[in-house]
């Protein structure tokens, strides 16, 4: 599955494969463009296939719900949406378009870059674990970002080699994801991966 969203600030391109041999995908993602900001979910179920998948989409599905909220807020509304399921791992990200600056949070090992053209790096460090309803710290982090930034949020089931050079390289994000092609067929697990590049 593809799912490509353009604005004048923003592009994204997600991918999304199962674990093979599975028809359902324990992870889930939302996405949402407007004139002012980008908010984007992605999550990864515990363990996989329907009991995986049903933790995940209440995740995309809250999200989706409440889009407008601040970043630490849809955290904590995200862990208690996991009590008495079987829990995910959780991240988001904001982006503002006129303050060019972004809110990142993370809650396990869902893992997201950021590379601008200066050279600049960006890699917000997630709390380990993941989110299941029990009491939860987290790290919620805002950066600003330059222009033409190029960035990746990804699941596990993506392992990948000089992920800076390859956000490097990339000239678009139909050139990022064909570049990530190879590795996607390495999976050995559900596979997300969301690519995006900032105006
Ligand atoms: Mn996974």
């Amino acid at each position: 599955m593809i799912v490509k969203e353009f604005n004048e600030h923003v592009h994204t391109l997600a991918f999304q494969l199962p674990k093979e041999g599975k028809s359902c995908c324990g992870d889930s993602f939302y996405i949402k463009t407007t004139e002012s900001f980008m908010i984007c979910a992605l999550a990864d179920g515990l363990g996989s296939g329907e009991g995986a998948n049903e933790s995940s989409a209440a995740i995309s599905s809250l999200v989706e719900q409440n889009y407008d909220e601040d970043v630490d807020v849809l955290m904590q509304l995200c862990n208690k949406e996991l009590k008495d399921k079987r829990g995910a791992t959780v991240s988001i990200l904001k982006v503002d378009f006129h303050s060019k600056s972004f809110t990142y949070s993370s809650v396990g090992n869902i893992r997201f870059m950021l590379y601008g053209p200066s050279g600049a790096f960006i890699y917000p460090l997630p709390i380990l674990g993941y989110l299941s309803g029990k009491p939860q710290k987290y790290r919620t982090q805002t950066y600003s970002y330059e222009i033409g930034s190029k960035f990746i949020i990804y699941t596990d089931g993506l392992v990948l080699p000089g992920i800076k050079a390859l956000l490097n390289k990339g000239n678009s994000v139909e050139d990022l994801s064909r570049q990530l092609d190879i590795y996607t067929k390495k999976r050995t697990d559900d596979l997300t991966y969301i690519v995006g590049q900032l105006f």
